[in-house]
């Protein structure tokens, strides 16, 4: 079994190009998954407040660490800024409540997990009446700015975004002090975002690939284009898709609670795929984006509304 390969950030740092996806994971089974993927040999974990399990999360890492498989600074921890505490006085307050909830002093990677504000200080998705979400019109950059602190505090290692789109990563980079060293995007062979990849390279910002196993219906799994190159390579149609992204140079975080298929997952640090077939697989790109977001739909910041990328 190969080693996991790691990425350079434009702050230096280096980070795993492989971790556990936990967002959909429920929290009566996300701990156990955290602890079997450590023991596998995973390194980086991806969390977020809204995904409501990072205190199950940090009963494993606790766990993790007090029976000495891990120490802290072999692990790789993500979290996000949710869309209700993107005013810059609450930035501190809820990257105080993960890392409490996780049982952690510092993140190594926080980051902004859309560019929409909805109303503070209410519930995770604040809606009238009629069902439609309450918005705020707190501008990320001035959130930005409120990360940029809280990293020279040292409570956070690396700082990025999430579900952005060029023009806002531009609107970031003209404010930064502290330039951004991560997008977290959807990403899979339905909906490749090369364009989007290739601007980020530009900018010297790595991309990590969220859902990249696609809905998880099996259709994309299932693509008899993928099976014949699993054939080719003697691996499953889900290694080809995350070696995939590792080929590409992004960071892949496939979720998992099944220990087999944490394994499985695990082992696609012993090949690699040619040029080629990572040309063959761009170009299965349909626009298949599975996660529009409806909820913040007429945001004035919502990134996937045009025909940008
Ligand atoms: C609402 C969660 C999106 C993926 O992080």
């Amino acid at each position: 079994m190969g080693k996991i390969p790691t990425v350079k950030f434009n702050n230096g740092r280096e980070y795993p190009a492989f971790g556990l996806g936990t967002w959909k994971s429920q929290p009566g089974e996300v701990a156990q998954a955290v602890k079997d993927a450590i023991d596998i040999g995973y390194r980086q974990i991806d969390c977020a407040w809204i995904y409501g399990n990072e205190k199950e999360v940090g009963e494993a890492l606790k766990a993790k660490f007090s029976d000495g498989t891990v120490k802290r600074e072999d692990l790789y921890i993500t979290s996000k800024l949710w869309n209700t505490f993107h005013r810059p006085d609450l930035v501190s307050k809820a990257l105080k409540e993960t890392l409490n909830n996780l049982g952690l002093e510092y993140l190594d990677l926080y980051l902004i997990h859309w560019p929409m504000a909805y109303k503070e200080e209410a519930e995770s998705f604040p809606r009238r009446e009629d069902g439609t979400v309450i918005f705020s019109d707190v501008d990320y950059v001035d959130s930005w700015k409120e990360m940029e602190k809280l990293q020279q505090q040292g409570l956070i290692k690396s700082i990025g975004l999430s579900n952005f789109n060029k023009r806002q990563i531009e609107r970031v980079l003209a404010i930064a002090k502290v330039k951004p060293v991560n997008l977290q995007v959807e990403c899979h062979p339905y909906l490749n975002q090369s364009k989007l990849i290739e601007f980020c390279k530009s900018k010297d910002i790595i991309v990590t690939a969220y859902s990249p196993l696609g809905s998880g219906d099996a259709k994309l799994l299932d693509d008899p284009k993928l099976k014949e190159l699993a054939t080719k390579y003697k691996k499953t149609p889900a290694q080809i898709i995350l070696r995939y992204q590792i080929d590409r140079g992004n960071i892949v975080i496939p979720k998992s609670v099944t220990k087999s298929r944490l394994q499985q997952n695990f082992e696609i640090f012993d090949f690699s795929l040619t040029k080629e077939d990572v040309a063959y697989i761009d170009t299965f790109d349909c626009n298949g984006r599975i996660l529009l977001l409806n909820a913040g739909y007429g945001h004035q910041h919502h990134p996937f509304q045009n025909d940008e990328f």
